[in-house]
């Protein structure tokens, strides 16, 4: 590659082991295939992992029962037609060491691992005008140097712990999902505890239940779900599916959330009362995310559209759990269906039908403390040898806020970020030179890997631009980013999950400043998305400043 400033080739050049073109932090799925087409570029480049593998989410996540809920053949990378033909998924919705062995793959095949640096926790990145570089601080004292910054952090990396006196005084095994050992955790004949009933606690538990001599559930919200209806995938069917991927990819491309669920063009209120039931009875037999994204048009834009989906949901519980005061409680009141982020469940609901399984509401019975020996409840003390805290993320923003990155003039992102986050297309932000964000806030938000996928060739696109034109300095300009901002706002006006309190509207209990909603990502869709991030590239980035 020409260009007009001395870039540091991948190849030969090892004049400085510590400075690059580009950092990249996070080797998940956005920071493998950011990596991949980095070294497309010809540009010099390193990833930075704090983990000792590959895998990002997928590394860290290893608790039990942990699997997708988005189909693996949608979940999967489309950019090599090789790796599309090569990789045999074994389940419609493949458990987490299946997905990282196919992170691993990746890295293998593409021979990825030799630029990725593990056990690096990136703590501080400081831009420096001077030299126009970042300075990347790691934990240990190494420092580094690179033009571009990228950040492939993840929106559910940041776990939280909850803020209830004495956790830290628990003398039993205490894990949080995201924070899973390596080695096995056996819960067999155990009093186990789960605090937490989000996507994560619905999947721990369902497994937990199998095993545990006693299970306790600790439930503040119960949330909706829905059968995943897992099955495995033979042969002939990876085959008939491998046929299809350039169909498969096509369709996810043109849904909101790049799922091969789409919304139903007909509105719940319009249809007669049978035909509603039988769709939603369809909806409910199906795999996957049909009956929150392939749903009614208006379920999650119309409170009486959404009673209707919500009623049939309840009746189902009703149904499947004997006990009714257990089924009410498993019920949500405070919010209607596929308002929050859905859980996909496999027998969940009749767990609670076991002899060896509790369902406490800390509503009615506040957790008062974690003692020594277990949870005390204004009801009571109950023992535990395991507590498991399924208690989420500091979603979107959290994975920032635990770096300290410092633009232009030493200003903070997080202090730039105290009341919401801002950016352009999720990518760029005013004040932070050439840095971006792969999946950073107020991009789209849905099937992981797609949005990754489409993430990382926007970035890769903008930093082909720059350097051909030999800038050294990217920004976006405040204009721009404010732009955006309004029409993420907007985008979001009308959606009843606007109205909600879940990790998608920023609210979280256990961190400091966080009990109010605040848009935290982009709702217009994936296709939507799309078309202003391709209308950027063609008005040659007219929003943001080359130097
Ligand atoms: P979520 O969906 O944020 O769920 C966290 C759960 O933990 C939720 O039920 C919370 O109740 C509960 N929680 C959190 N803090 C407490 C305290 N202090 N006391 C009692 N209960 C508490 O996280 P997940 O890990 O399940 O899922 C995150 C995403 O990962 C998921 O949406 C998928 O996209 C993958 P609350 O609802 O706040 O009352």
């Amino acid at each position: 590659m020409t260009t007009a400033v001395q870039f540091l080739k991948s190849d030969g050049d090892s004049s400085s082991t510590a400075d690059y073109d580009a950092i990249v932090i996070g080797a998940g799925v956005s920071g493998l295939y950011q990596l991949y087409k980095l070294r497309e570029l010809g540009l010099k480049a390193l990833v930075l992992e704090k983990g000792s593998r590959v895998g990002g989410t997928w590394y860290w996540n290893r608790y039990p029962g942990a699997r997708f809920d988005s189909e693996s053949w949608t979940y999967i990378y489309s950019f090599s037609k090789e790796l599309l033909d090569e990789w045999k998924w074994t389940e419609h919705f493949a458990t987490q060491p299946e997905t990282e062995r196919y992170l691993n793959y990746v890295a293998d095949k593409f021979d990825l691992r030799r630029d990725i640096q593990f056990g690096s926790e990136v703590i501080a990145a400081h831009y420096i005008e001077e030299t126009r570089k970042w300075e990347i601080l790691l934990s240990d004292g190494r420092k580094y140097h690179a033009t571009f910054l990228i950040t492939a952090i993840g929106i559910l990396s940041a776990s939280t712990l909850p803020r209830i006196k004495g956790v830290e005084t628990f003398a039993g095994e205490a894990y949080h999902t995201a924070q899973w050992p390596h080695e096995p955790v056996n819960l067999a004949g155990k009093r186990v505890a789960v605090i937490g009933t989000g996507s994560t606690g619905v999947q721990t538990i369902q497994e937990a239940a199998k095993v545990a001599g006693q299970l306790t559930v600790f439930q503040r919200t119960p949330n909706w779900c829905a059968p995943l209806h897992n099955t495995k995938i033979t042969d002939e069917e990876m085959e008939q599916i491998r046929a299809r991927y350039p169909e498969i990819m096509a369709r996810c491309q043109e849904t909101p959330g790049c799922f091969v669920h789409g919304p139903d063009p007909r509105s719940a209120l319009e249809v007669t009362p049978e035909v509603r039931e039988a769709f939603f009875e369809k909806l409910y037999s199906e795999p996957g995310f049909g009956i929150w994204y392939g749903n009614f048009r208006d379920i999650l834009v119309d409170s009486d559209a959404n009673a209707l989906i919500s009623d049939f949901v309840a009746r189902k519980i009703r149904e499947r759990v004997k006990d009714p005061k257990v089924a009410d409680r498993l019920i949500p009141k405070n919010h209607g269906f596929g308002t929050r982020r859905l859980p996909l469940e496999t027998r969940y609901y009749e767990v609670y039908n076991q002899p060896n399984v509790e369902l406490v509401d800390v509503n009615e019975t506040p957790i008062q403390e974690i003692t020594p020996t277990g949870i005390r409840t204004s009801a009571g003390e109950y023992e535990f040898d395991v507590i498991i805290y399924a208690t989420g993320f500091n979603a979107i923003t959290g994975a920032f806020e635990q770096i300290d990155i410092r633009g232009v003039g030493g200003r903070s992102l997080k202090d730039a970020w105290a009341s919401g986050p801002q950016t352009y297309l999720g990518f760029l932000v005013a004040g932070f030179p050439n840095m971006m964000m792969v999946m950073g806030p107020h991009g789209g938000v849905g099937n992981f890997t797609r949005f990754a996928e489409f993430n990382a060739n926007w970035v890769s696109e903008l930093l082909r631009f720059a350097v051909a034109r030999g800038a050294t300095r990217v920004e976006v300009t405040q204009e721009a980013e404010k732009r955006w901002f309004g029409h993420v706002a907007d985008s979001g006006i009308g959606l009843l999950s606007n109205s909600v309190d879940s990790w998608m509207t920023g609210v979280n209990s256990n961190v400091e400043g966080r009990s109010a909603r605040r848009v935290m990502r982009y709702s217009g869709g994936f296709p939507a998305f799309r078309e202003y991030c391709e209308a950027a590239t063609r008005d040659n980035y007219a929003g943001i400043k080359f130097e």
